[in-house]
């Protein structure tokens, strides 16, 4: 059959649905929080490497964390969002800083 034409058994032209009825995944935020003593530098090179901002969008979002105490590294599959956070805790503690992140619903 002509598949770029659909066409159902009878002759008939088929419409097609613009979006097929398939759910999204519910997506999730990963969220960093402030804390008095991951230094600056250490957060960008997160945001860069697990998150992969630019330098400069590293460098606002860390600001926004800093300055307001939370902030959003992007939005997720529950398991990406689940592995981006245990990266953060697993690199933080290797570095021998108290970075926490942490899940919530988009
Ligand atoms: N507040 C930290 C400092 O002054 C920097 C920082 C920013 C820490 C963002 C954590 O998620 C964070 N060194």
């Amino acid at each position: 059959m002509d598949m770029a034409r659909p066409r159902s058994e009878t002759g008939t032209a088929v419409i097609e649905k613009s979006r097929p009825d398939v759910d999204e995944p519910r997506m999730y935020h990963v969220v960093l929080l402030n804390d008095d003593y991951t230094t600056m530098e250490f957060v960008i090179e997160i945001l860069e490497t697990i998150f992969s901002k630019s330098r400069h969008e590293a460098y606002r979002v860390m600001l926004h964390v800093h300055t307001h105490g939370r902030g959003v590294c992007g939005a997720y599959t529950f398991e990406e969002a689940e592995t981006k956070v245990a990266f953060v805790h697993d690199l933080a503690r290797e570095r021998g800083f108290p970075l926490r992140a942490t899940i919530e619903e988009a």
